[in-house]
């Protein structure tokens, strides 16, 4: 059976994880995160002495996927996507968490003020929605909100939704 693959992207904190991971025991996709595979394979590339992480190896981890992407059935998680091949993802969402939420979680999380500052810059400047509006053919870039457990709800029914029509189009 052919199945979809899923990009999930966002500034840090906007629930990737939380929305990814839900999706996929629903829905019986997988669930890669792009952040925890790079840790258990130590796919870096360097270390950003400002940020104080290591640097993605970009190269390494398209390599590491490539085979499951190409079978499909695949939900990716990560706060970037411009390095992943076009061809990989049949939709793309860009969750969105208003600046006052997004502070209280990413506060929580034990940022320092300068990773919180860049990260509630990023979501203020869109900078994941725009980049994924140029790596993405327009129509398959969405933006989902996410404040509140209710929308996260909404999030995933809405996907489960998408994934069944997929599914009925793709394989008869
Ligand atoms: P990300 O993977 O984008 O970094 P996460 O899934 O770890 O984000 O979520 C960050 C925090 O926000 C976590 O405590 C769960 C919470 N959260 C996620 N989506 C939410 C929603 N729709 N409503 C309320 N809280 C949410």
């Amino acid at each position: 059976m052919k199945l979809p693959n899923i990009l999930l992207t966002g500034t840090p904190g906007v629930g990737k994880t939380t929305l990814g991971k839900e999706l996929a025991s629903r829905s019986g996709l997988k669930y890669v995160n792009v952040g925890d595979l790079a840790r258990e394979g130590q796919l870096y590339d360097g270390y950003d002495e400002e940020y104080g992480c290591p640097i993605l190896d970009e190269d390494r981890v398209v390599d590491e996927l490539e085979n499951e992407m190409r079978q499909g059935g695949v939900i990716v998680d990560y706060h970037g996507c411009d390095f992943f091949p076009e061809r990989w993802f049949h939709i793309v969402f860009v969750l969105r968490t208003d600046n006052s939420i997004l502070y209280k979680r990413l506060e929580t999380r034990g940022y320092n003020e300068k990773k919180l500052q860049d990260n509630i810059q990023c979501e203020i400047f869109q900078v994941l929605y725009e980049e994924a509006r140029a790596s993405y053919r327009e129509e398959i870039v969405h933006q989902l909100p996410s404040n509140e457990p209710e929308q996260l709800e909404d999030n995933i029914n809405q996907i489960l939704k998408w994934i069944e029509q997929w599914v009925k189009d793709h394989n008869s």
